[in-house]
C-alpha cells in the first residue's frame, strides 16, 4: 500500500511495447523495423492462424546434426520448411501428417505485401510461411536464411505475444550483431543487399502476454519456390 491507502499494483506489461506504432526504424540499407504494423489487422490475424494450426500444429525438429529445436514449428503456403537428420528444406507435404501444409490464409498474404510494399518491396509474392513458438528459455541462434530459391525477394517477419531480442549482424558468423527488440505486432522486412545477413533471437524472458500467454509466435513470409 502506499501512505494514501490505494494498492501497489505491478504493471508487468508497462515495459512491453516502449515503441510508437507506425513508427518505421530503419536498420540496414534494405532492412526496416515497421513498428506496430500489424496490431490493426490482429482481430483477422489470429482467428486464421489458429485454423493454419488446428491443420499442422506445432512440432520440435531435429536439425541435420542431431539437436532438437527449443523453436517449435508449423508451416502454411505451397512450401513449408522443414529439417531433420538429412537436412533443411522446403517440402510441398507436412511431413508429419503426409499432408499439404495449409493455405496461406489471405489475411497473411494481404498483411505480408503491405508490410513488403511499405518497406519498398512491390510485388511480393510469398508462397511459404513459416510460424516458429517460443516459449521461455526458447532461442534461434545465429544463422542466414538461404534455402529460398531465389534470393531476390524479402522476407516478412511478424512478431506477436512476449517480447524477444532480435540480434542483427553481417555477413560473417563472426561480424558484431545489433540487438533490437521486437514486440507484438511489430514486422521487420530485409531483402536486397541485407538479404544473407547472419541473425537470431536470444533466449525468451519469462512472461505472460494479454493476448498469446506465454509465448512468443513469429511468421515469416518467403518466396521459397
Ligand atoms: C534476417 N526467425 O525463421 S525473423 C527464421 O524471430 C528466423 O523467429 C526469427 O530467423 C524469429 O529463419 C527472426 C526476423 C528477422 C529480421 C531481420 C532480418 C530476420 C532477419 C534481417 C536480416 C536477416
Ligand atoms: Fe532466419
Amino acid at each position: 500500500m502506499r501512505n494514501d491507502d490505494t494498492p501497489v499494483t505491478l504493471d508487468l506489461f508497462a515495459e512491453q511495447a516502449p515503441t510508437t506504432p507506425g513508427q518505421v526504424e530503419q536498420i540496414g540499407q534494405q532492412a526496416f523495423v515497421l513498428r506496430g504494423f500489424a496490431l490493426p489487422w490482429l482481430e483477422r490475424l489470429l482467428p486464421a492462424l489458429e485454423n493454419v494450426l488446428q491443420a499442422a500444429p506445432f512440432r520440435q525438429m531435429v536439425t541435420p546434426g542431431g539437436f532438437t529445436m527449443s523453436v517449435a514449428l508449423s508451416s502454411c503456403g505451397a512450401l513449408g520448411w522443414t529439417t531433420d537428420r538429412s537436412g533443411y528444406r522446403y517440402t510441398a507435404h507436412d511431413p508429419q501428417t503426409g499432408r499439404p501444409w495449409p493455405d496461406m490464409p489471405t489475411v497473411f498474404r494481404e498483411l505480408a505485401q503491405a508490410a513488403a510494399r511499405q518497406a519498398g518491396f512491390e510485388a511480393f509474392e510469398p508462397d511459404a510461411c513459416l510460424i516458429n513458438r517460443y516459449v521461455p528459455g526458447a532461442r534461434m541462434s545465429l544463422h542466414q536464411d538461404k534455402n529460398e530459391r531465389s534470393l531476390d525477394a524479402p522476407i516478412v517477419s511478424m512478431s506477436l505475444g512476449l517480447p524477444a531480442v532480435f540480434q542483427f549482424g553481417g555477413f560473417a558468423r563472426s561480424d558484431k550483431s545489433l540487438r533490437i527488440p521486437l514486440f507484438h505486432g511489430d514486422i521487420v522486412v530485409w531483402g536486397g543487399v541485407d538479404r544473407l545477413r547472419y541473425h537470431g533471437v536470444l533466449p525468451l524472458k519469462e512472461g505472460q502476454h494479454p493476448r498469446l500467454g506465454a509465448q512468443r509466435i513469429n511468421l515469416t513470409f518467403r518466396t521459397a519456390g
